[in-house]
């Protein structure tokens, strides 16, 4: 079962995919009395499935994303030309979710998912100029409806591995019926050349362990420092452009 940011356009509706059933695997097992119960990653599975709970998440992304769409409005207006390129939403796989809660030492459950991470729900900003990160994530920051709970800056320190991007977990209040809920969602918001990076990145050696071999992991990181390089070159065109 895959579930990934899919390629979406600006303006693209719909519901995120969902899981494909056929390829999941059932571990029942069976306890001192001969009692039959699912594993905890079937659970986990079963519990993020509930179609109250895939739409209190999908909720909170389409609240997101259609302030996003105000955004890119508001700042296209302002400065004459498109800031935000692309924006792709996806809700964590279940099998994705159980291997970052091993990584992190936690037992493997849905309440622990929704207590400990940030990423259930996940929203990935994709700018023209490595500027407009900075832009869009202020205009997130003043909208009052909703509450931005942390913040990392892996533009300005980048990740050992060259990874580049502004997070925002952002909360966003979800009410049905007399209860209001804060869902967690995780805005990522980087360059049209940050992504590029992070999108092959993801495909050659993100979580395939190749931090061990030494030379991809200092090549990765060096066509890093050189995309970034570009980033700010293609900037301060930009800016000599808009000064003439
Ligand atoms: P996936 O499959 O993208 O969902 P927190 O709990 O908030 O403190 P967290 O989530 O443990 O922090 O870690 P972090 O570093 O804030 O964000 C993790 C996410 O950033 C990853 O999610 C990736 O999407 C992305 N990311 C981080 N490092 C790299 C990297 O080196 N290469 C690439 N391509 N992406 C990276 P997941 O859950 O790991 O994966």
């Amino acid at each position: 079962m895959m579930k990934r940011y899919g390629r979406r356009s600006f303006c693209g509706r719909g519901v995120h995919r969902a899981s494909k059933k056929a390829k999941r695997r059932i571990n029942i097992k069976e306890d001192l009395t001969g009692a039959l119960t699912l594993s905890p990653e079937n659970l986990l599975e079963e519990e993020l499935e509930n179609p109250m709970v895939q739409l209190r998440y999908t909720y909170a992304m389409d609240v997101i994303r259609a302030k996003l769409r105000l955004i890119h409005a508001d700042l296209t207006a302002q400065s004459r030309r498109p800031v935000i390129r692309n924006l792709s939403s996806r809700i964590k796989t279940a099998e994705s979710i159980g291997r970052k809660l091993v990584k992190k030492q936690h037992e493997i459950s849905f309440e622990t998912a929704v207590a400990t991470l940030n990423d259930i729900a996940g929203i990935r900003v994709v700018c023209y100029f490595c500027d407009d990160i900075y832009r869009v994530a202020a205009a997130i920051r003043e909208q009052k409806d909703l509450r931005v709970i942390k913040e990392k800056d892996y533009v300005k320190r980048p990740k050992k591995s060259g990874y580049q991007s502004v997070h925002l977990i952002v909360g966003v209040p979800v009410t049905y019926r007399d209860k209001t809920q804060e869902i967690r969602v995780e805005v990522q918001i980087r360059s049209f050349a940050m992504d590029y990076w992070a999108e092959l990145d993801t495909q050659m050696c993100y979580k395939k362990n190749t931090a061990q071999i030494l030379h991809v992991e200092r090549e990765t990181k060096s066509y890093s420092d050189l995309i970034a390089e570009v980033d700010n070159k293609m900037l301060e065109l930009r800016r000599q452009i808009e000064d003439m």
